[in-house]
């Protein structure tokens, strides 16, 4: 097995797809938060295709660790040792497969080791874009009335001074250092999956930089653009033997490799005054009409996942091609999907939505990408408002079947018990249900899950109808399991 280096790159095998453009030339135009999967297959490999077109070595990225823990230590290892190059592994639903080495990034820095080069970095002039990914409750709003936290430690401290730690705070301070050098400054593009991520990321500095300067916010509020966007593309986690798999196929010895499914899409509003890459020339579709893909996405693909994690896991799957196999769970979102999501979405001009539909069902079927249910679970609290609440919402108001949706969080309810049908245990992970809430879920009283944080604005628990068909799925998941309720619930709506 060959080692991955800039060295070793001319000796792959032939199968392996490697960046047929001069590294040495190309800089970084991009500086990215959140080096996560998703970003190392989708906006990273985007780039990686307009570096191959000639005249675009400007617009290399160089990613940013913020977080400073053993495994993010490794990961700056390893690319240290790779010269930030990793694999890219593509399944498609048939089990066809390709490898390429991904060769965007081309610096790689670890914020707490020297924050001062990051700020170096964002000030300079070579850098037009900054992009992020730091996860739907990255951008520290307040989920109900949607305003930006002050006081959450880290931010607190950024704003009191010292070397940034927050990607706000390194942004904000380094959009400073340009109003003052006279630096045109970046646009700020997010690539998180929530709705309308660019204005998100815009009310999340904007806000940031008023708690520093009222003038440096307004000047930012005239000056940044903040372009908005509908991200997708699976990217599962690489446990230690996917990564034995994925190297074993390339013959490289790939201390970071990625896995991704075919499908990749990116819609994107061209909202750019400081420039930007070719984007259109590589399968990015620059179009002004973002919130109905967003809508679309978020209401179909990502509620989904969601609905068939929370019974799934109950049920003993942890992975999503073998939950959708069992046919409830695959009724229960066809059903979910035909009945009460598609009826109610306004999708993009020239989009079918029964086509979009089917072609979810068969990515989630997609045996290769061995995607984890509990990777989708994480932060279940912060997704179920963000893709259920608007069909929720307009099922209430329209006197539409309320069973799934309460079959759903009745799911919900049982799962943050953390015990599956089996007994089994599995790990929760919900960061934003906070002591009060997990009193609430803990308290005796299933009604009183609706009446949390993230889900009293539904105002659910006092919504008769609904009340009793969740309380009825509560206490017959109790009685029996979730897999018989399922099917008891399924029968009766056939
Ligand atoms: C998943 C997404 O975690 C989740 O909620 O639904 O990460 C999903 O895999 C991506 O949005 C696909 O683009």
């Amino acid at each position: 097995m060959k080692k991955l280096s800039s060295k070793t790159l001319g000796s792959l095998g032939a199968a392996i797809a490697v960046p047929g453009y001069d590294r040495s030339a190309v800089r970084p135009g991009i500086v990215h938060f959140g080096l996560g999967n998703f970003h190392r297959v989708h906006q990273a490999v985007y780039v990686d295709r307009c570096l191959h077109k000639p005249g675009n070595e400007g617009w290399g990225i160089c990613g940013v660790e913020l977080i400073d823990v053993p495994a993010t230590r490794a990961k700056a290892e390893a690319y240290r040792a790779q010269d930030c190059l990793y694999t890219v592994t593509e399944y498609a639903p048939d089990g066809a497969a390709s490898t390429r080495v991904i060769g965007a990034m081309v610096d790689y820095l670890h914020a707490p080791d020297d924050p001062e080069a990051v700020l170096a970095r964002l000030s300079h002039a070579d850098t037009r874009i900054v992009s992020l990914t730091i996860t739907e409750g990255g951008y520290n709003l307040d989920e109900t009335t949607g305003v930006f936290k002050l006081d959450t430690p880290e931010v607190a401290l950024d704003l009191a001074g010292g070397p940034p730690r927050t990607a706000f705070g390194y942004i904000v301070e380094a959009l400073r250092r340009r109003r003052e050098q006279g630096t045109k400054p970046f646009t700020v593009m997010s690539c998180d999956n929530l709705r309308h991520n660019g204005g998100t990321a815009r009310k999340a500095i904007v806000s940031f930089a008023r708690a520093r300067d009222a003038g440096l916010a307004a000047w930012i509020e005239a000056e940044v653009d903040f372009p908005n966007s509908m991200v997708d593309r699976i990217a599962p986690q690489i446990p230690p033997e996917v990564k034995e798999r994925l190297n074993k196929r390339s013959d490289i010895d790939d201390a970071v490799p990625a896995l991704g499914e075919t499908f990749s899409q990116w819609v994107l509003e061209d909202d750019f005054r400081a420039g930007r890459p070719p984007f259109e020339e590589v399968g990015v579709e620059m179009r002004d009409d973002v919130p109905a893909f967003e809508f679309m996405k978020g209401r179909m693909l990502n509620a989904s996942h969601i609905l068939l994690a929370m019974p799934g896991i109950l049920m003993g799957y942890r992975i999503v091609h073998q939950a959708l196999a069992d046919t409830r769970l695959h009724r229960l979102l066809e059903t979910f999907l035909d009945r009460d999501a598609i009826p109610r979405i306004e999708g993009p001009k020239g989009v079918s939505l029964e086509e979009y539909k089917n072609a979810v069902l068969e990515r989630f079927s997609n045996p290769a990408i061995n995607d984890q249910l509990l990777r989708i679970a994480f932060d279940t609290t912060a997704k179920i408002p963000v893709f259920h609440s608007k069909t929720l919402e307009m099922l209430l108001a329209d006197g539409g079947d309320l069973r799934r949706e309460a079959f759903f969080l009745a799911c919900f309810g049982a799962y943050l018990t953390g015990k599956d049908d089996r007994g089994e245990a599995f790990d929760v992970v919900e960061p934003r249900l906070s002591e009060q809430d997990w009193e609430l879920v803990r308290g005796g009283n299933p009604l009183d899950l609706l009446r949390t944080s993230p889900f009293a604005k539904l105002g659910l628990a006092e919504h008769m109808e609904f009340a009793k068909l969740y309380a009825g799925y509560v206490a017959s998941i109790q009685a029996t399991s979730a897999g018989q309720t399922l099917a008891a619930l399924l029968v009766e709506t056939a």
